[in-house]
C-alpha cells in the first residue's frame, strides 16, 4: 500500500509504521480553514503532544508545495497555520494540488486517502462534513461521506458538525454501509453538544471493542471506513439549545451573503465563533483533543491486537 514517491513520510512516522507501532493521522483543513491563527497552530501542536502522551505517533497530513506530507516538522506546521490562500483539499482536488505544486489543508476525505496509502488505520478530527441543512435544494453533501464508504480508515469525530442535518447525514451513511459507532453512549453526539435528538446506530464502550469490530469487517472482506462519534467532555460542551440560535443566524448570513461550495463550512465555523464570542472555538479545541486521545487508544489496541 505504501508508495514512497508520492508520500513524504516524516522519519518518526515511517519508523513507527515499519515497527508496527501505533500511529494516528490528523487532518489539516481544521488548521488552514477551521480555526484562526495562532489558535490553529497551538491546537495542532497540543493535539500532537497528546497523541504522544497516549503512546502513539502523530502524523499530521497536509500538502506543502506539491508534496503530500504525512507528519509535519514544527516549521512546516507553523508555516501552514500562518499561510493565507492555501487550498482546502478533498478527493476532487488533492491530486490537482500535487500536480500543480500548490499547498493546502486536507479535509477528512483527503486525509483518509493519504492515511490509507501510508498504512495508517486510525484518524482523529473534530467533525466530519455531511449533508447540509437545505441539501434538498442546495445539493450540498460533503465528499467525506463517500470517502468513509470506500476508504478503510477509522475516523474519530465528535459527531457530524451541528451545522449539518444530522438525520440526513445518518441516512446517507447507512445507505453507503458506513458503521456509525457512538462511544460510551446510546445517543448521537452533536459536535459542540454531547447530545443530538438522534439515537446512535451502534454503541461501543472500549478502544479494544472498536479494534475488534474493524478487524471483523476486514475478515468479512468489507472495505470502507468507520465513523466513531465521541461526545465532547461535559465540562466543555455548549448545549444544543444554545447552539441552535447561533447556527440558524450563521446560516442566514451565509444565505444572504451568497456563500456556496467549499466556502460554506469555513464561513459557518468562523461566523459561529464570532457569535459565541470565542466559546465555540474553545469547545472545538477541547473536542479535537478528546478525539485524539481516543484515536491513540484505538491505534494502540490495533497494534496490540
Ligand atoms: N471539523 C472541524 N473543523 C473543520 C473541519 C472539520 O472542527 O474545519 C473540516 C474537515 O476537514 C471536513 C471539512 O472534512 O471541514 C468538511 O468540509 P465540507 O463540508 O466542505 O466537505
Ligand atoms: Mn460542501
Amino acid at each position: 500500500m505504501r508508495s514512497k514517491n508520492i508520500l513524504d513520510i516524516h522519519p518518526e512516522v515511517a519508523e513507527a509504521l515499519e515497527a508496527g507501532l501505533p500511529v494516528v493521522a490528523l487532518e489539516s483543513t481544521i488548521i488552514t480553514h477551521g480555526m484562526p491563527w495562532p489558535r490553529n497552530n497551538e491546537m495542532a501542536a497540543q493535539v500532537e503532544d497528546l497523541v504522544r502522551a497516549e503512546g502513539a505517533v502523530p502524523a499530521t497530513i497536509a500538502v506543502i508545495d506539491g508534496r503530500l506530507k504525512v507528519g509535519l516538522s514544527e516549521a512546516e506546521r507553523v508555516a501552514l497555520a500562518k499561510a493565507s490562500g492555501t487550498m482546502k483539499l478533498s478527493r476532487a482536488d488533492l491530486a490537482f494540488a500535487l500536480a500543480e505544486g500548490r499547498s493546502g489543508g486536507t479535509t477528512v476525505a483527503a486525509t483518509m486517502i493519504a492515511a490509507r496509502r501510508a498504512g495508517i488505520a486510525v484518524f482523529a478530527t473534530g467533525g466530519i462534513g455531511g449533508v447540509h441543512k437545505g441539501a434538498e435544494t442546495s445539493f450540498d453533501i460533503s465528499a467525506d461521506l463517500d470517502e468513509l464508504a470506500r476508504t478503510t480508515v477509522i475516523v474519530v469525530s465528535a459527531g457530524p458538525k451541528a451545522i449539518l442535518d444530522t438525520e440526513k447525514t445518518l441516512e446517507v451513511l447507512e445507505t453507503r454501509g458506513v458503521p456509525v459507532v457512538a462511544y460510551g453512549t446510546d445517543v448521537m453526539p452533536a459536535f459542540w453538544s454531547r447530545q443530538s435528538p438522534h439515537k446512535a446506530p451502534l454503541r461501543l464502550d472500549t478502544p479494544e471493542a472498536i479494534a475488534r469490530f474493524q478487524a471483523t469487517r476486514a475478515t468479512l472482506g468489507i472495505e470502507g471506513g468507520m465513523l466513531i462519534a465521541n461526545p465532547v467532555p461535559a465540562e466543555d460542551e455548549i448545549s444544543a439549545e444554545e447552539m441552535a440560535g447561533y447556527i440558524a443566524k450563521a446560516q442566514d448570513d451565509a444565505r444572504t451573503g451568497g456563500v456556496s461550495g467549499k466556502d460554506v463550512t469555513p464561513f459557518l465555523l468562523s461566523r459561529i465563533l464570532e457569535l459565541t464570542d470565542g466559546a465555540s472555538l474553545a469547545t472545538n479545541i477541547a473536542l479535537v483533543k478528546n478525539n485524539a486521545r481516543l484515536a491513540a487508544r484505538i491505534a494502540r489496541a490495533i497494534a496490540a491486537g
